[in-house]
């Protein structure tokens, strides 16, 4: 089986390790850039992937003169036509796995079924979005008085920038330029500067796909340096973004303040995600869970698991299962078949995590990792800590951490209005066996996603579309129905049937 777990390893170790290009591709030009930042996998900062070229201010204005050029004869093709191109491109996506998974397990640290998982998200995005806009984006009759025919249309709203985060860089980068693509806009791109690699590679086959070269380009570089600049161009019509909620707000800010069209933002930030565990669950199957939502891709997803609220009466026994599986994960390196969380995406991460954990009680359990592993690598050790609730947080903790406090049943309430004072509103997962429960908490949570007796993360594409409310994002969903409309302009024709000569 081709895709099997060992024979994707074994194709895995075909590509090479070093020696992979990032640079500033304008209207299908591989240009020179400015600086040039060196790429090294998160596991072994010693173990090269590769050289970004990152562009300068003259690049960013260029890709956008490139794009508004492009736009109008991409949008007239119509979306059936971008339709089979987006196909095309999740079958070339899928021949060339091997590749796409080295650069995740490399560049990003993902462990090897995650990495898969990126992919297999990254296709369905394209098929998905592929799927559905024909009729999503499509014209329709609209009914209207004898004597007049009424019609609306989709179109694209004209130049796209989609900036997208390190932690799916194959799956959000591909998800949005997709949806800004098939909405028949033309796209910058603006990947994480941790992770271009990968982008460069998606881009490449969107383009063999069919995409045109003027119509998507992609701009290697952090930020303040590519990104600023980006959304300050008076022609980006709309920004797609994924990130932390503070750049989300700067971006805000920087589409008000500028002149132009007045943009469309849609942004998906982060969460501070807690589930709730009330005595009648099943703990073997809470902890196992637990493990999955909040260490799976060493915490770093948005959807992750920061805090876990137990009933008091089984809040000992669940701490002390949980410490006991705990110390049996693996932590290390992710190109490991038997690791279960790998390293954090950089030394700034780490830092991060590292005084968080100084600001917090001592952890009551954690899981050792592989000591070769740390040397040279960003490894955060998977923890738990006992609080009272989610008020100790300062806010997003990026990482394999765990925060867990007790609850009172009468208090159930309570702990949901603490959850919802925090401001963030992506995921929330409930284990118990009891209806009424689900009834109660499904009528007073406000997120995006609620998950019973399952893990918080998922967000499989046309069946859990994905994003929050507050600081968490703007919606609408991701991988759902009513995504690519808000990447869309609508226009209605009127025509009067009975005019001389009409
Ligand atoms: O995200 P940033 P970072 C959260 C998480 C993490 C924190 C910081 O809490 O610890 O954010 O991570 C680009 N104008 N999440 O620094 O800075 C940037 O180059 C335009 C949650 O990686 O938000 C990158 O391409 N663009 C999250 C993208 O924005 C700017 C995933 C995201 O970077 C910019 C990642 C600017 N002024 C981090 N500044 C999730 N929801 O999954 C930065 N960028």
């Amino acid at each position: 089986d081709p895709l099997s777990v060992e024979a994707l390893q074994a194709s895995l170790r075909s590509v090479p390790r070093d020696g992979h290009v990032a640079r500033p591709l304008i209207d299908g030009r591989a240009l020179n850039g400015g600086t040039v930042r060196e790429l090294a996998t998160p596991q072994d900062r010693r173990d090269k992937v590769g050289l970004a070229y990152e562009a300068t201010k003259a690049d960013v204005t260029h890709a956008v003169d490139a794009a508004v050029k492009a736009q109008p004869d991409w949008d007239a093709i119509g979306v059936e036509a971008r339709a089979r191109i987006l196909q095309r491109a999740a079958d070339l996506f899928e021949e060339d796995r091997a590749a796409m998974l080295a650069l995740c397990v490399r560049e990003a640290g993902k462990t090897i079924p995650a990495a898969i998982a990126e992919l297999r998200e990254a296709v369905d995005f394209l098929r998905y979005y592929a799927a559905i806009a024909p009729s999503a984006l499509g014209r329709h009759a609209l009914p209207g008085p004898t004597g007049e025919t009424n019609e609306l249309s989709h179109h694209g709203r004209g130049v796209f920038a989609c900036i997208s985060p390190w932690n799916f860089p194959l799956a959000i980068f591909t998800g949005q330029v997709a949806a800004a693509l098939i909405a028949g806009n033309a796209v910058v791109a603006k990947p994480a500067e941790q992770t271009p690699l990968i982008a460069a590679r998606a881009v490449a086959l969107l383009h063999q796909a069919g995409v045109p070269v003027g119509a998507l380009s992609l701009l290697p570089g952090d930020g303040e340096q590519v990104g600023a600049p980006l959304v300050a161009d008076p022609r980006i019509a709309g920004v797609c973004f994924t990130g932390s909620t503070q750049v989300a707000r700067a971006i805000n800010r920087q589409l008000a303040g500028r002149d132009g069209a007045i943009a469309t933002l849609i942004a998906e930030t982060g969460g501070l995600n807690a589930m709730i565990v009330d005595s009648s669950a099943l703990l073997e199957q809470v902890v196992g869970d637990v493990l999955v939502s909040a260490f799976d891709s060493a915490g770093q997803r948005c959807s992750a698991l920061r805090m876990l609220y137990v009933q008091e009466d089984v809040y000992e026994s669940c701490k002390d299962m949980l410490t006991g599986a705990m110390a049996e994960l693996t932590v290390g390196d992710p190109a490991d078949l038997a690791t279960d969380c790998g390293p954090v995406i950089d030394d700034d991460a780490l830092k991060l995590l590292e005084l968080h954990a100084t600001r917090m009680p001592t952890a009551f359990a954690s899981a050792p990792i592989n000591c070769d592993a740390t040397a040279h690598g960003s490894f955060f050790a998977p923890r738990a800590v006992a609080v009272t609730g989610v008020s100790d947080l300062p806010g997003e903790v990026f990482g394999p951490f765990l925060h867990v406090a007790p609850y009172k049943a009468d208090r159930l309430e309570g702990v949901l209005d603490a959850i919802t004072a925090t401001g963030y509103g992506l995921t929330l997962g409930l284990q118990t066996r009891i209806d009424e429960t689900v009834d109660r908490v499904r009528g007073h949570a406000k997120v995006g996603n609620f998950y019973v007796n399952r893990t918080v993360i998922g967000a499989v594409v046309g069946t859990q579309p994905f994003g929050g409310e507050g600081l968490s994002g703007t919606g609408p969903k991701a991988g759902g129905p009513n995504y690519l409309a808000r990447f869309a302009t609508e226009r209605t024709v009127t025509i009067n049937t009975t005019a001389a000569g009409g």
